[in-house]
């Protein structure tokens, strides 16, 4: 078994529903199990598209996946998500990103792992620091990541609970 990250973000509809479903979701796969749960972190919104507050959480899983059964897995996860609540109650969205599979590296035109974001991202690398088993990523510890991305206090603990 291999030990995975798993990012997930919700900005529209029942944001933390969302969440909560898309765990139940992963969880209900055959070969990968979500092991641990960040806290869920309320998160201003990143990049130049104006957009509602995130809410962000990292999980981490146990899976045998290989990485592109993994990205299926995600994105069907996803789909299912999109899908139920635009019948039920209008549009409501997930993203699930893969940041990291065991050691393995990824670089294929649909599928890069380490995901290329995660060291500029505060929403990814402070729930991940709840989760993460290693010492470092990217040869430094978490704490001096969260520093360098200078976006540190866009993030802050929502509250809610899983
Ligand atoms: N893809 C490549 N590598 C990966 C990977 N490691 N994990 C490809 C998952 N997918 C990966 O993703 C686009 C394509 O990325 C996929 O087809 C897959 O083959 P998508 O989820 O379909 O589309 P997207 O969400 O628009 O793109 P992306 O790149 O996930 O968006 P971002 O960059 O993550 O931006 N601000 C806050 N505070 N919190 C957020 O969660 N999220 C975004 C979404 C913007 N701002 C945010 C947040
Ligand atoms: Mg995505």
């Amino acid at each position: 078994m291999t030990v995975g990250y798993l990012a997930l973000g919700s900005n529209l509809g029942d944001r933390l529903e969302n969440l909560k479903a898309a765990v139940a979701f992963l969880n209900q796969e055959s070969r990968m199990v979500v092991t641990k749960k960040s806290l869920i972190y309320e998160t201003k919104p990143y990049g130049d598209v104006p957009q509602d507050n995130y809410l962000n959480a990292v999980i981490q899983i146990d899976t045998d996946y290989a990485p592109q059964e993994l990205l299926v897995v995600t994105q069907t996860v996803e789909k299912k998500l999109k899908r139920e609540r635009l019948i039920r109650w209008g549009p409501r969205t997930i993203d699930i990103d893969i940041l990291l599979l065991g050691q393995q590296i990824v670089t294929e035109p649909d599928l890069v792992i380490p995901h290329q974001e995660i060291a500029k991202r505060s929403f990814v690398l402070i729930p991940l620091k709840d989760v993460y088993v290693g010492k470092t990523l990217f040869s430094q510890s978490l704490e001096k990541l969260i520093d360098q991305t200078g976006n540190k206090n866009e993030v802050w603990i929502s509250g809610e609970s899983w």
